[in-house]
Formats: structure tokens, sequence, C-alpha cells
């Protein structure tokens, strides 16, 4: 340890949801913590995501600490400006900036198993040393942008959607929308209007269904506010709603062709042109990738401004793309709704365990995988929040945060009461959650559903995706299991 190592108890990574949850929790516990932010601000994927248009297709009062509501949310859906508020008035009640490092950008990180100790480094050589490491990283922060022939040679302005360039005026410009995800469905209907075109490039389909998201009226948000119950049966019942399509998504696929219905709906009340509804039509069922929530996507696509081009890109020229067909599309600005590396996420940070097993080269031979979505075996007190198979495709990740940070708060209290230094899951315990949570992944759309997603690893496996619904995860880590995990006493070896 260098002379000028910041020494702490636990060492959290981001300062989104999970980061600033898991600060408040250890907080409580009186557990000494630091928060590694890499940026210069709190709030992870909301404060990174300004694109126009960027809301959370989950409502907000799901989507948002269940100690920490908030009665006046504007919209059923917030807008990006609104949770990114949400998450810094959390922070500055709770008192957690002053634990937070901004630009520390975690790049590598050791466990020493004579001192049982973490050594963290951020980007500079700041070296960290804390007992306990958790990562609230996420899986959705890298921008992943298409390696296309010649994209070097584009003479326009190219930018990701999480990294919107805000100094280019897009007023006027020919503008290419790649990819037709989340962020894309958002991005087209708040842009076509200021823009001379629109092309978006769609390789497939999203199932969109209506969602109306009128601003809640005044009244409505005073009886949120002063009618005890009322907010809090509202958000009941958005869980439940949910937990239905999580139901129909993980035991019973064939329910979702109901949610195609309104899918197909949502598509013929906007696009007059068959040829069109065709194109925009998904063959796969509704649920294997995400399903995603619009009442303007497809009225941004009818604009007669909007050309969808389902064509492969063969190339970029200095100029735009060249389609498959050999078709010039000239365009003056490129917006990467491409989406993140999530499936490989875990490869952008060296993290060595014990006996300095390397945790890149074991995911990438196995496949990345961690009991209970949290814990890694032969990686003492290595924490991962929204980690390998706990993120969601129906309901909000916020509930499956907040289990995990519960379990972590109970997993260090448990190293403090059989006064031992560390733990990591048995071989044995993580190997038989995982084949368990691959064989009813096995059963869900997201295996059967006929399409190709993020959700699944190169070799097709879903290493991102919980199997059910998410009061079973709940049940899953409510009570932290000693007899799952090896305790460890300095200088003693963890394998099991
Ligand atoms: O990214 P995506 P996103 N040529 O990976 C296409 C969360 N989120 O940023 O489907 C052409 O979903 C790709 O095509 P295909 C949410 O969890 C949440 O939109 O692979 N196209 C796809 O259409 C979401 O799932 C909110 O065939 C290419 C698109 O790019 C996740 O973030 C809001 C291509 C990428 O879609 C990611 O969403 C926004 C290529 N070479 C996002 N490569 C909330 O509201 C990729 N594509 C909570």
């Amino acid at each position: 340890m260098s002379t000028d190592a910041v020494s702490t108890r636990a060492l959290i990574i981001g300062s989104g949801f999970s980061g600033l949850g898991m600060g408040i929790a250890l907080k409580k516990q009186g557990v000494d913590f630091l928060i590694l932010e890499k940026a210069d601000e709190i709030g992870g994927t909301w404060r990174d995501n300004t694109y126009p248009g960027c809301a959370c297709d989950i409502p907000s009062h799901m989507y948002s600490f269940s100690f920490e509501p908030k009665a006046d949310w504007t919209h059923m859906w917030s807008f990006q400006p609104e949770i990114f508020d949400y998450l810094k008035g959390v922070a500055d009640k709770h008192g957690l900036r002053r634990h937070i490092r901004f630009g520390a950008h975690v790049d590598r990180a050791h466990w020493d198993e004579a001192e049982s100790r973490w050594h963290v480094f951020d980007a500079t050589g700041q070296e960290y040393v804390a007992q306990f490491l958790i990562s609230g990283a996420g899986g959705l922060h890298i921008p992943s942008i298409p390696e296309i022939p010649g994209r070097d040679q584009f003479g326009g302005v190219a930018f990701h959607s999480a990294q919107w360039n805000h100094e280019v005026d897009i007023r006027g410009k020919r503008v290419a929308v790649i990819g037709t995800g989340a962020s894309a469905i958002q991005i087209v209907p708040a842009i076509v209007d200021d823009v001379a075109e629109l092309q978006l490039y769609q390789r497939t389909p999203a199932w969109v269904m209506p969602r109306p998201n009128n601003a809640f009226p005044q009244w409505m948000r005073t009886v949120f506010t002063r009618v005890p119950g009322v907010r809090a049966l509202l958000r009941a019942g958005i869980y439940w709603i949910h937990e239905g399509v999580g139901f129909a998504m993980t035991q019973q696929p064939r329910l979702l062709k109901i949610g195609e219905l309104m899918g197909k709906w949502n598509i013929n009340r906007s696009i007059k042109d068959p040829e069109l509804r065709r194109k925009l039509t998904p063959d796969y069922r509704a649920g294997c990738k995400r399903i995603l929530n619009s009442d303007t996507y497809y009225r941004g696509i009818a604009n007669p401004k909007t050309t969808v081009v389902t064509e492969r890109i063969e190339r970029m020229t200095p100029g735009g793309f060249v389609t498959a067909d050999g078709a010039e599309h000239p365009v003056d600005v490129v917006i990467w709704a491409t989406g993140f590396h999530v499936t490989d996420s875990y490869t952008y940070v060296d993290i060595k365990g014990a006996d300095g097993e390397d945790l890149v080269d074991r995911w990438n031979a196995e496949g990345m995988a961690a009991h209970r979505g949290i814990t890694v075996a032969g990686m003492p007190n290595l924490f991962f929040l929204l980690g390998p198979n706990t993120a969601l495709g129906h309901n909000s990740v916020v509930f499956m945060i907040e289990s995990q940070i519960r379990y972590v708060a109970q997993a260090i209290a448990a190293v403090d009461q059989a006064g031992a230094a560390a733990l990591a899951p048995t071989r044995r315990a993580q190997d038989e959650y995982n084949a368990d949570l691959q064989r009813h992944l096995a059963g869900t759309v997201f295996s059967t559903g006929g399409c190709h997603s993020w959700y699944m690893d190169a070799h097709g496996v879903n290493r991102t995706l919980w199997s059910g619904m998410t009061w079973q995860y709940w049940l899953a880590t409510r009570s932290f299991k000693p007899s799952e995990y090896s305790f460890i006493r300095q200088r003693e070896s963890v394998r099991s």
C-alpha cells in the first residue's frame, strides 16, 4: 500500500441508483465507505443520458427508492431531468456527497490475501484500500458503436445516444438515427420536427406498446401528497401490473400474444402505408427483446421527413451511408442509438481475486455468473449490484437493487459477527444456483421468443436477466445464508 493510499472499510463503484442506495444502507449500518465516481456528478445512467425525449419506461412511482417516495412526480413516466434531480435530492438529503470521490474512474482492483483487503486503483493511479468492494457500475454504461467500414472517414458529426453532443445544432440537418431500441424510440419523435430529414436505420423492429404520458394534473399530485396511502396504493398497482407481464414472460410466453395485438394496434393507428406497417411489425414474440412503450414513436415515423431504412448498412463514406442495395444516403449528423456493451461490460475493469485469479479470464471462459447475482466464488468480499442475471425485462430494477443492497448489508454484518475478515460463496452454492437459474430461463420468452437480443452472451446464454418475477428474487435474497459461504480469516485461502 502506497503512503498516499486512501483507506476505508467499503468502496462502492458508481453513484447511480445502486451506489447511492448502497451508501445510504452502509451509513445506517455504521460502516465507513467511499463512493468512487468516474464523472463529476452523481446520477449514473440518469446523468449520462441527456438525449432529447429521454424518459423512464417504468412508471416513476415504482422506478424510485421505496424509502424515498416522491409524491409529486410530474408524469407517470418521468423525463430524465426530473429523475436526475430526484437522485441529486436523495444524495443531498442523506449527506452522501462528502463520501464521494468524483473523477475516480476505477480500472483495476486486486485482493491482497495477507491483508484481506482490496487494493483499488483509478485511472489517475490513485490507490484505495478497503475490506469490501461493491460494484454499482451496472451493465448499461459503456456505449457500443458498431465497427462499420469507413466509419472514421465520415466527415459529419457523430455521437452515441448516451453521449449526446449538445453543441451540435441539429436543426435543419439531415440526421441518421441508427437503431430502434429504447433510446431511439424516444429520440425519433423528440427531434423529427427540428431536423430537415430523418433517416431511421432499423435492423430489427421493436414491439412498442401505447403509452399515454400526459402530465399528472395538479389535483392528482395533491392527492398523492396529502391523502395517506394513495401513493403507496398506486405503487403497489404499478408493481403488480408489471409482475403480471413478468409472469407471461417467464412462465407463459403464449400470453404475450395479447401484448402483440396492442402493439399492432399502436402501429396501425399511426402508420397508413401497408409496406411500412409490415416493416415495423416484429416477427418474434413480444418480450423476447425489451418491450417498449410510446405514443409518439410511430407518429414520428409517419412524419414525411422520416425514412425507415431496413437495408443493411454496408459502409460509411465522408458523406454518409451506403447500404447493401448500393444506395447512398447522405447525412450531416449520425446518432448511434446502438446500445451498450452489456455481456462484456466486466472486461472493462481488471479484477483479481484470491490467488490472483483474474475475473475477466474466469468469466470469458465460463460465462458471467455470480451467486444470487451478487457474489462470486474465489472473489472475497466482492459484491455486484445489478450483477449477472439480475436485470429485468418487465419491472423496475430499483426493486432488484434494493433487494441486493439489503443482502450485501447482511453479508457485511455476517463477516463481522463471525469475527472473519472476508467471505466468498462456495463454488458449489454458486454453481447450483446458476444451474437452477439457467433451467428456469430456458422456458422464458427470452430464450423461446425467436429473437436475437443483448440479453444473451456470445455463446447464446442469457447472462443478464433474472429468470422469474421480482418478488421471487426478493425471496431469494431476503435473508443471507451463511451456509452458502466460506468465511475467511486472514492469510487463509478462500478456495472451496
Ligand atoms: O439500446 P438497445 P438502447 N446496425 O441495445 C441496433 C435501457 N434503457 O440504448 O435489435 C444497425 O436496446 C439494435 O438492433 P438489433 C433499456 O434496458 C432504458 O436503445 O440488435 N442497427 C437495436 O435496435 C434498454 O433495453 C430506458 O437488431 C444496430 C439498437 O441498435 C437498454 O437501455 C431508456 C447495429 C440498440 O438498442 C438499451 O437501450 C433507454 C448495427 N450495426 C434505454 N448495432 C428506460 O426508460 C445495433 N443496432 C428505463
